[in-house]
């Protein structure tokens, strides 16, 4: 314990911060929380036509984007050759068209691109939101309930043509759009919230409801959605839960794995799947829906879940550090964990350049005015404010008298823990922002963790491809993450997709991970961008189970891991 008259001149350099984060012209937008706005949302789709002001009404908090290339997204077919559509599913005729038509009985659930000219509306579900993937569907599908689920799989089994599930299409490795010419199966329309009870904290809902719809109907009665992401305007629970999304808040509650209680699916024979328990206890026999969390929509479509949300905290506070090397942003994630105890609920780790990106990216200031080589999040949640204050008020004494933390600020309303959050949660939207982006979601012992993103940039700086002109694809290697998981987000921000960058990366970076015993994909799933490279997380024996369950679940595509990756 520092003795105080050394904690004291630390806390007064806090409250000087505190000063200057309150000053008007420093305050980012109240309705922060860019990412959620920005990712790319249905009826925003108009890329090609204007990437930077796609959405009537969307607030492109803190700024709008001036300078963000537009450019038109190759199809994936074309960027990744090597990829062949299977010619044992067939193409979409019009006797198909109608059986949809009929089945759905409303023109717009069905986007009909195979009898007309659709391609404007459906390009809003062939593109993905990082601009890298573009699928050629010609036909999407938003049914509204099971079972037009259930109808619509059973005749695509039957009739052998493909589908892929979607959901709000946040997705980060190219799942949650077709390849070729696959049925977009979109859940957009099952958006109900069925049951909440505020004493058992079991929430059912549908799987195309919005993430931060769930959290506002749970947080009406003083509870958490137990997710929390960037995409949480834009993301439905469904997709949350197939890609068994890890997010912001998982150090406190968790995976989906222990939060999901219960989910129903339609398998791809049509089949219904009704698993839905609202029972936190239940052993009897296999777990079944366990393979349909961040199964990836492989092995069936989820419908509905119920899922366990904890009691919201009433106490929320949120401080944002400079340090001055990865190791003192070891030392001060011991320290959080030790002083803090149960009421840490985040631990986030941004790099200098992944903070000077989000600045150009969104215009916004950031909130302490030196550079620092590294910057952390820190946010406390629990049920008594004095207690917490009183904790929170012992770490930052202890971490700035000891020199851990060069320099911090603490939030003093919501506005400006929303403020805060936005530097962490909009770094992964300012990846992509000026062309394209390279992305890597790996999980590394942490010792280890922030050596990925050094040699990363060493090798740009000795291969020629990094550079402050337009003649370079790289524009900079940024990493941040969820420290507290060891979950590191490698970006490599680019100016334009390019083959050379790609192959300086991959495998490249997978050995390096495969090497520490890392795992090539943290949170966001395998999708089309990694399906390849499993073999570097996961040992033959598993692969080869892991496709005896796809068999299983759907021997009409059984040699393909995965073929419906797509959410
Ligand atoms: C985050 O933690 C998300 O911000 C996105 O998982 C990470 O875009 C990324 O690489
Ligand atoms: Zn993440």
């Amino acid at each position: 314990m520092p003795s105080l008259h050394r904690a004291v001149p630390a806390l007064r350099r806090l409250r000087l911060a505190n000063t200057a984060f309150q000053q008007p012209t420093f305050v980012v937008k109240a309705a922060a929380r860019p990412t959620c706005q920005l990712r790319y949302q249905h009826a925003e789709a108009k890329y090609e036509a204007d990437a930077s002001t796609a959405a009537s009404g969307v607030d492109h908090s803190p700024q709008e984007q001036p300078d963000r290339p537009q450019f038109k997204i190759k199809p994936t077919s074309e960027s990744y050759p090597n990829l062949k559509r299977d010619s044992r599913f067939k193409e979409v005729t019009a006797d198909d068209v109608k059986f949809f038509k009929d089945l759905l009985g409303s023109d717009s659930a069905v986007i009909d691109g195979v009898t007309q000219d659709a391609s404007e509306d459906l390009e809003a579900f062939n593109a993905d939101w990082m601009r890298k993937y573009r699928g050629q569907t010609k036909i999407a599908l938003k049914p509204e309930s099971t079972e037009q689920v259930s109808k619509i799989m059973k005749y695509c089994n039957d009739n052998l043509l493909a589908v892929n599930p979607q959901g709000g299409n946040t997705g980060l490795v190219g799942g949650s759009v077709p390849v070729f010419d696959e049925i977009v199966i979109n859940l957009s329309r099952m958006n109900k919230i069925h049951t909440f009870d505020d004493v058992s904290g079991v929430l059912v809902a549908d799987a195309g409801v919005i993430l931060q719809q769930a959290d506002d109907h749970v947080g009406a009665k003083s509870h958490i959605f137990p997710l929390d992401l960037g995409a949480k305007g834009s993301c439905q629970i469904g997709g949350n839960v197939a890609t068994n999304a890890g997010g912001l808040r998982l150090l406190r509650y968790g995976s989906m794995h222990g939060n999901v209680l219960g989910i129903e699916a339609v398998l791809p024979d049509g089949t219904i799947l009704d698993d839905l328990s609202m029972l936190r206890k239940n052993n009897t026999g296999y777990d079944l829906k366990q393979l349909f969390i961040g199964g990836e929509g492989t092995i069936g479509i989820i419908t509905k879940i119920s899922i366990l949300c904890p009691q919201r905290s009433q106490a929320v506070n949120v401080a944002y550090f400079g340090l001055e090397s990865y190791e003192k942003v070891q030392q001060a994630f011991r320290e959080a964990k030790k002083q803090l105890g149960e009421i840490l609920s985040a631990f986030e780790l941004m790099d200098r350049q992944s903070q000077a990106l989000y600045k150009r990216a969104s215009g916004a200031k950031l909130p302490l005015e030196a550079e620092h080589p590294f910057y952390c999040l820190i946010e406390t949640s629990g049920s008594n404010t004095d207690h917490d204050s009183e904790k929170l008020n012992n770490f930052l004494e202890h971490v700035m008298g000891e020199e851990i933390v060069t320099d911090g600020v603490v939030a003093q309303d919501e506005t400006q823990i929303h403020s805060l959050w936005a530097c962490r949660e909009g770094i992964s939207e300012a990846g992509q922002h000026f062309g394209g982006v390279y992305k890597y979601d790996l999980s590394i012992p942490l010792p280890q963790l922030y050596d990925l993103v050094n040699e990363t940039r060493e090798r740009f700086q000795n291969n020629g491809l990094m550079g402050d002109t337009d003649d370079f694809p790289v524009l900079d290697v940024i990493g941040y993450g969820h420290m507290g998981d060891s979950n590191l987000h490698l970006n490599v921000a680019t100016r334009r997709y390019d083959k050379q960058v790609e192959k300086a990366l991959e495998p490249w970076v997978y050995e390096w991970v495969s090497k520490r015993n890392g795992s090539i994909s943290a949170e966001h799933g395998l999708g089309l961008a990694k399906k390849e490279y499993i073999g570097y997380s996961r040992s033959e024996t598993m692969i080869k189970v892991m496709k005896q369950v796809k068999g299983l679940f759907d021997p009409v595509s059984e040699r393909c891991l995965i073929v419906a990756e797509n959410w």
